[in-house]
């Protein structure tokens, strides 16, 4: 601790503090304009003026030291911090500190006394401004040149976009790659807009001038419903339309940062294409009609299929999009009130395989560490995972640590953000990872780099997994996977070697063929290495789960073999305890996988499929034959914000609330429960999925109880134990609660298995299956392998992500090739080309580049119109039929003007 005087007052700080934190300490309030407390201080404004024993200095980069005498408040400092003030201020034009100019710098002269008649005298001439980009807006006469901007933008953010240009007086931001702000390397996150201190960086429209910083009564805390990082945010409402969001400076993943998607992309909220009635099919044309009747047509269709086909003819698709207390609620809707097991959700497209992979090597379904220990781990792992585009605050967390330091081996066949900032890139030929992990494994065990009193008090399996692994050596394993075997040996030893290792994996791992053995094979490394298990000497292993409710779904039971709370529907004794919550009988038997569903349907054995929030038209693989299940199925009911391409093939479309628009709880991918809170209404007509299910429910005379979406978390903790100690108001009270979570008096358990693990024999269970070819090859006819995945501005179908800005960063989906196949194929930059494969085809635009190998292209999925998904196949993952969406073999041409 330090001890010094502040204004006659005695102040304690840690160590490592400034005389910023201790003006403030002591209750001085002082200009900080080149100061944030997220970022490394400048100290170049000279607005945080302190004298510190007689000297006058910059306190935000001034250390605090013991025995210091500080005058922080006294009339002759506070005479020379408003001279810095007003100096800055009258370098800029009128608008700078016009009456309503909403900066900090403005605010901070009005607190000052310093007339916004000192504005108006530029030194240099009027600038102009950049508009170019349609979230970030740039009025270069009002920079000063305080860099927070591309402080932001470099330790936080990670993407150092840009720059300060220019000498003296003239300097001012720019984008690095000189040009435009659209065309630069921007990827929106807003960190610069929320960190501009004068107005220079803006957000154009109602949101322009609101920071997370300024205090606001107002606004609504809610929790992003994109992807699984669960970033916490401030929704500023104006009129009953969303104005700003905001990243929350005490969010406990994101702590005040976030992505393009969170921060702006809510523009589909007040699209003209929203549904805002309920539409059913009359004469072949979906018709609106009332709500009553809407329900109506649902319940009596639901009714008409049991009888036909008995219960197991219903079945839903539960969406991950939706809130936990929906999913519930769906789940207990097939169980109690058809009386089926058939519901399902996304996981099954995603991380299924992580699920059955985490539980059989562990015991349970999630991540084993909390995410802030990456704060403390000295190795990343990064496997099949492209965060810096798809978990964008996980991707700029990673590679600040990177950054700082830490190592990082990056495993994805592509030339993927964080591989441009690794120690080793491993390039595995897609569709071989379990032969990659074997050789890691191999390596550990030859080397002894393994824990022998873990693996022997904590584990089993290590006989059966060394004797599989004398078959894997780094030469054989570079043979299979294209990773070379000197790089294999050296990732090991990166791993094998450091005091506190993280494995961190996503999609690359888990949509292939063997996606669950790939997760089980991948969790043989933490375990070889005693690195998980609460051991002290690691991370563990976590998935960075997709959508921002996959998680809580799965959680929730939504899926055809699990209640809430992953208890086995086959077990009687699970079966017993939601029996005595629900009062009625559950289905012993599972029920349908979402791609069995399809199937059951092209049979005519399926009679209604109620699909809640997943466009299975677009995002489904084999995408026609989907369509097929769909127009032979009686009944097909779709919740949905937007005509999708499912909601075409449906009988009923009912319009739903999206996650702006209501309450309810999220489980992010390291298993926090947060809330989620309605910032505005829904549009027209459109209700919550929570209430569609209930009325659909009422109206076939059922009464699902949970009255309230609170009601529904505490009936879901008295059905599952593991969640028995949250609520919505403890969730009130402390923000974020990870589960298991057994107690409301008890703190939830954010490490795993510190005791023991969670496996019938309280063991982790190594892995021993061998390496198996992918389900697609490339032959003479199909030459190459497409993978699919992500791109940073859109999200998955696009629904939400291409109505609004995001449609200008992105507008058309890109095929990536790399030279060598583009000359072989006739196949130019910038030029259509069409895809086929043995399924469907594809159109797109080429984009050719070094970021694959060859004999392999990438695209994502984000424009249905394009067909991605009709080229995917209906090869799956054998133990949890998780789509092989990371390998299709495909051959492609140029798109002639005949086609
Ligand atoms: N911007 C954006 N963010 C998103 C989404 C989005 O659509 N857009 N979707 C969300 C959802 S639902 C999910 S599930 C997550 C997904 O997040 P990620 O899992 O990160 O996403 P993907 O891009 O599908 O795949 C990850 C990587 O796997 C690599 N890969 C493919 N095959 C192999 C292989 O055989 N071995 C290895 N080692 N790597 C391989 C690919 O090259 C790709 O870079 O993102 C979420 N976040
Ligand atoms: N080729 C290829 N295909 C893939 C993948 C891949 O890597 N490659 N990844 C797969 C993965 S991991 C996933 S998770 C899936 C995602 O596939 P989907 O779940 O189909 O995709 P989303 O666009 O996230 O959302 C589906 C729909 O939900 C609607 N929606 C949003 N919020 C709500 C809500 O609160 N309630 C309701 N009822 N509807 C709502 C949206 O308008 C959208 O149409 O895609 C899969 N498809
Ligand atoms: S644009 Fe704003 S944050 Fe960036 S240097 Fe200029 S004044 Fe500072
Ligand atoms: S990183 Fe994920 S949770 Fe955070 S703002 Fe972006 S989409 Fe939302
Ligand atoms: S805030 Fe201290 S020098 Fe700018
Ligand atoms: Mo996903």
């Amino acid at each position: 601790m330090t001890r010094l005087q502040v204004d006659g007052r005695t102040v304690e700080l840690p160590a490592g503090a400034t005389l910023l934190d201790a003006a403030r300490a002591a209750g001085a309030e002082l200009p900080t304009l080149c100061h944030d407390d997220r970022l490394r201080s400048a100290g170049s404004c000279r607005t945080c003026l302190v004298q510190a024993d007689g000297r006058t200095v910059a306190a935000c980069v001034t250390p605090a030291t013991p025995g210091m005498t500080v005058d922080a408040s006294g009339e002759e400092v506070r005479n020379l911090r408003r001279d810095a003030v007003a100096l800055i201020a009258s370098a800029l034009p009128p608008h700078a500190l016009a009456d309503d100019a909403p900066s900090e710098l403005a605010e901070m002269c009005r607190t000052l006394s310093i007339e916004p008649d000192i504005a108006g005298t530029p030194l240099t001439p009027l600038r102009g401004r950049d508009d170019t980009h349609p979230y970030v807006h740039l009025d270069r006469d009002l920079c000063i040149a305080c860099g927070r901007c591309v402080r932001m933008c470099s330790d936080v953010q990670g993407t150092f976009a840009l720059t300060l240009t220019g000498r003296g007086a003239d300097t001012v931001v720019a984008p690095g790659t000189g040009g435009a702000w659209a065309d630069s390397d921007c990827v929106a996150c807003g960190g610069c807009v929320d960190t501009c201190p004068t107005g220079a960086i803006t957000q154009p429209g109602p949101g322009q001038g609101f920071t997370s910083r300024q205090p606001d009564p107002d606004r609504v805390r809610t929790t992003c419903g994109y992807c699984g990082v669960g970033c916490a945010l401030d929704v500023v409402v104006r009129d009953d339309r969303v104005a700003a969001v905001l990243p929350a400076p005490d969010g406990p993943v994101n702590r005040g940062h976030a992505c393009v998607k969170g921060r702006f992309s809510y523009g589909y909220l007040t699209s003209a294409e929203r549904l805002t009635e309920p539409l059913v099919r009359r004469n072949g044309a979906l018709t609106p009609v009332s709500w009553d009747e809407a329900i109506g047509v649902v319940a009596d269709g639901l009714r008409a299929a049991v009888e036909q086909g008995g219960p197991d003819a219903v079945a839903a698709i539960s969406s991950a999009r939706a809130t936990n207390e929906e999913n519930y609620l769906v789940q207990k809707f097939l169980r109690t009130v058809i009386g089926t097991n058939n519901v399902d959700n996304c996981s099954r497209l995603c991380h299924a395989p992580s699920a059955a992979g985490l539980t059989a090597s562990f015991g349970r379904a999630g991540g084993t560490d909390p995410f802030d220990d990456v704060e403390t781990a000295d190795c990343f792992l990064v496997v099949g995972a492209n965060p810096v585009e798809a978990h964008p605050v996980v991707g700029a967390r990673l590679l600040q640590r990177a950054l700082g330091g830490a190592a990082l081996i990056v495993a994805d066949p592509r030339a993927v953000g964080l591989a441009r900032h690794a120690d080793l890139h491993l390039r595995p030929r897609p569709g071989t990872n379990v032969a990659l992990f074997h050789g890691l494994a191999h390596v550990l065990i030859a080397e002894g780099l393994t824990d022998p009193d873990f693996l022997r008090d904590r584990a089993t399996g290590l006989d059966e997994l060394t004797t599989l692994l004398t078959d894997y050596p780094p030469t054989r394993v570079a043979e299979i996977t294209g990773v070379p075997a000197e790089d294999v040996t050296a990732a090991a030893r990166l791993y094998g070697r450091a005091e506190r290792p993280a494995v961190i994996y996503g999609l690359g791992v888990t949509e292939h063929l063997h996606g669950t053995d790939g997760v089980r094979t991948l969790a043989n490394l933490p375990i070889l290495r005693g690195a998980v298990g609460g051991t002290g000497h690691g991370f563990g292993i976590s998935p960075l789960r997709g959508q921002n409710n996959v998680q809580g779904a799965s959680d929730m039971g939504a899926l055809p073999d699990l209640l809430p709370g992953y208890r086995r529907v086959t077990d009687p004794e699970a079966r017993a305890r939601a029996e005595a919550v629900w009062g009625r009988p559950v289905p012993p038997t599972p029920g349908l996988r979402i791609p069995e569903m399809f199937t059951a349907a092209r049979e005519s054995r399926l009679r209604a499929l109620w699909v809640i929030g997943e466009d299975v038209c677009a995002t489904d693989p084999d995408s026609r034959r989907v369509a097929e299940a769909l127009d032979a199925c009686p009944l097909v009911v779709v919740n949905e914000l937007f005509l999708s391409e499912t909601a075409r093939h449906a009988d009923v479309v009912l319009p739903v609330a999206s996650w702006l628009e209501k309450d309810g709880t999220f489980v992010n991918f390291d298993r926090r429960f947060q809330r989620v809170r309605a910032a505005v209404r829904p549009p027209g007509m459109a209700r919550t999925d929570f209430d569609v299910i209930q009325a659909v429910a009422a109206a076939m005379g059922s009464d699902l109880g949970c009255r309230t979406p609170a009601d529904a978390l505490s009936e879901c903790g008295r059905a599952a134990p593991v969640f028995a100690g949250l609520s919505h108001a403890r969730l009130d009270r402390e923000g974020a609660v990870p589960w298991p979570c057994s107690s409301p008096d008890r703190a939830g358990e954010a490490t795993l298995y510190a005791e023991e693990f969670a496996t019938p024999d309280g063991r982790a269970h190594l892995s021993a299956a061998p390496y198996l070819p992918p389900g697609e090859e490339p032959d003479a006819d199909y030459p190459l392998l497409l993978v699919t995945g992500r791109r940073w501005a859109h999200y998955n179908s696009g629904s939400m992500t291409r109505r609004g800005g995001n449609l200008l960063l992105d507008a058309r989906g890109l095929l990536d090739l790399h030279p060598e196949d583009a000359a072989r194929y006739g196949v130019r930059d910038g030029a259509p080309v069409t895809v086929d494969s043995r399924h469907g085809q594809a159109r797109l635009i080429a984009r050719v580049g070094p970021d694959l190998a060859p004999g392999q292209v990438f695209c994502a999925f984000h424009f249905p119109d394009e067909g991605v998904n009709s080229l995917t196949s209906e090869h799956a993952d054998a133990v949890t039929s998780c789509p092989e969406y990371k390998v299709t073999a495909v051959r492609l041409r140029p798109t002639v003007p005949e086609d």
